[in-house]
């Protein structure tokens, strides 16, 4: 069972918890969706509006690790302050390093990375974490376009997850690695 313990946005009001399993994305990726498939259970808003969740949420999953849904990055309409804002937010969050097993980095299977998706993914390569990228929205790919992105999209990125949160296509896997990966 998933279960929402608290949304926050600083350090002091971050919960205890000592396995945590993050999911980042770009805004409109998919990620409330995929969050909603892989727990079967309405937990994430899923918007309208992209970049409107602000705040930082964290699930406890079946009591063996802590889910954290951090706002998505990459969203143009934000003001100044707003950027700022946001970025000390989630340098808060990830200088609590110890406590994140496995980042989970969803990106659109159609679109491959895009530069803000390849600034994330250094970000987390430079701190050490270990994370997964996982290609969401297949369900909008014929057989033959996933296999080109495969080759050609994503085939610097070693093990690439596969899902689409819309049809529920490889989200058992998903769960299965997340996990194997604590
Ligand atoms: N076709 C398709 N649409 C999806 C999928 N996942 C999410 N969406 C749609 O993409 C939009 C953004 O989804 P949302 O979960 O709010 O993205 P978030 O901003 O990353 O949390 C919504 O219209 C979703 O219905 C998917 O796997 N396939
Ligand atoms: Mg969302």
């Amino acid at each position: 069972m998933v279960k929402f313990i608290k949304s926050a946005t600083i350090k002091n009001d971050f919960p205890e918890s000592n396995r945590e399993v993050v999911f980042v994305g770009r805004s409109n990726v998919g990620k409330s969706s995929l969050l909603n498939a892989l727990y079967n259970q309405k937990i994430a808003y899923v918007g309208k509006t992209p970049g409107k969740t602000r705040l930082i949420n964290f699930f406890n999953v079946d009591n063996i690790y802590t889910a954290v849904d951090v706002p998505g990055y990459g969203y143009a309409k934000r003001s100044q302050k707003e950027a700022i804002e946001y970025a000390n937010m989630m340098d808060d969050y990830f200088s609590r390093i110890d406590k994140i097993h496995l980042v989970v980095m969803i990106v659109d299977s159609r679109i491959g990375l895009t530069k803000d998706d390849i600034q994330m993914k250094e970000y987390l390569e430079d701190m050490n974490l270990n994370y997964v990228i996982v290609a969401n929205k297949i369900d909008k790919l014929s057989n033959n376009q996933l296999n080109n992105n495969k080759h050609k999209l994503f085939k610097d990125y070693g093990n690439v997850i596969y899902v689409s949160a819309e049809n529920k296509k490889n989200i058992e896997e998903l769960n299965k690695y997340i996990l194997a990966n604590l």
